[in-house]
């Protein structure tokens, strides 16, 4: 958690400086109940369509709080940051940015089993690095390439999004978009939020958000919940290259959270609180 104690405080008072005469107090915020994610993320093995014996290595989940918490305790506090490429030299700090928190301030700092968000797209790369695996990106080597399409099997988080371009979600076609939490699941009324609680969900608590293949079975969320950083950018120039994050958040769906969809390329320096990443690693 980051920093459950800090956290709380500073929603106390952020509920405190919110709550004028005439305003009913919000809703407290509840935590899920925990779930085991383990120190890191595990790794599923997907089908390489292009090298069937060299399957993709993808995170189960998009990596939460806690998981990222462990890093901020390794990197004093996010404040270490040795070690980065030259395009992230002007990145001075691993910890998530409180500029873009917005209203959204207590469902980012409430609960460790919720996915990190607010983190720019070095933050993620340094992450991925850090516990021995890298951003998700090309097919093989893993390094950014350019945002020619996103739909192409070079891609891992595609690959693995798409079932190997089987299907345009996740979950399969259109009709199944409602089993991840995306606006057509809220329309559905098909996602339970209890009172008090976001509508971002931990990782994983959606189980029918992943792909009905055997072969790419055990993959969440790729589809919406939070959108993932990948390392697609236009340049490696620095701040200002635009960076693709993948499968859209609970403010998108439709059309919106396809696998291939990447309607906002954002600088690498970009932080949401609708955006967050997982990790991928070299085959065995
Ligand atoms: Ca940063
Ligand atoms: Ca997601």
């Amino acid at each position: 958690m980051i920093g459950s104690l800090p956290a709380r405080v500073l929603m106390a008072l952020i509920t405190v400086a919110a709550c004028g005469p005439g305003f009913p107090p919000p809703d407290p915020i509840e935590c899920e109940p925990a779930m085991d994610y383990g120190d890191v993320s595990p790794l599923v093995s997907v089908r390489n369509p292009l090298e069937p014996t060299q399957p993709i290595r993808i995170d189960a989940t998009e990596v939460t709080q806690g998981q990222y918490q462990r890093f901020l305790e390794a990197t004093n506090g996010g404040a270490e940051v040795s070690g980065q490429p030259t395009y992230c030299a002007w990145n001075t700090t691993y910890a998530p940015g409180t500029e873009c928190f917005g209203p959204r301030v207590a469902e980012i700092l409430a609960c460790d089993v919720r996915p990190q968000t607010c983190v720019d797209w070095c933050d993620a790369y340094m992450y991925c690095q850090w516990v021995g695996k890298r951003l998700c990106g090309r097919i093989r080597d893993g390094v950014g390439h350019p945002l020619v399409s996103a739909a192409t099997l070079n891609d891992e988080w595609y690959v693995a999004c798409s079932s190997g371009q089987q299907y345009a979600y996740s979950p399969g076609s259109s009709d199944e978009v409602y089993k991840c939490n995306t606006l057509d699941c809220f329309a559905a009324q098909s996602c339970t939020y209890s009172p008090g609680q976001t509508r971002i969900v931990p990782p994983g608590s959606m189980p029918d958000c992943q792909s009905p293949s055997d072969n790419y079975h055990g993959v969440y969320d790729l589809t919406g919940n939070i959108w993932e950083w990948t390392n697609a950018c236009d340049g490696s120039d620095g701040p200002d290259d635009i960076c693709a994050y993948r499968g859209g958040s609970i403010s998108h769906g439709g059309s919106g959270v396809r696998c291939d969809v990447i309607p906002n390329r954002r600088t690498r320096s970009y932080q949401s609180s609708e955006v967050g990443f997982r990790c991928c690693a070299d085959p065995e």
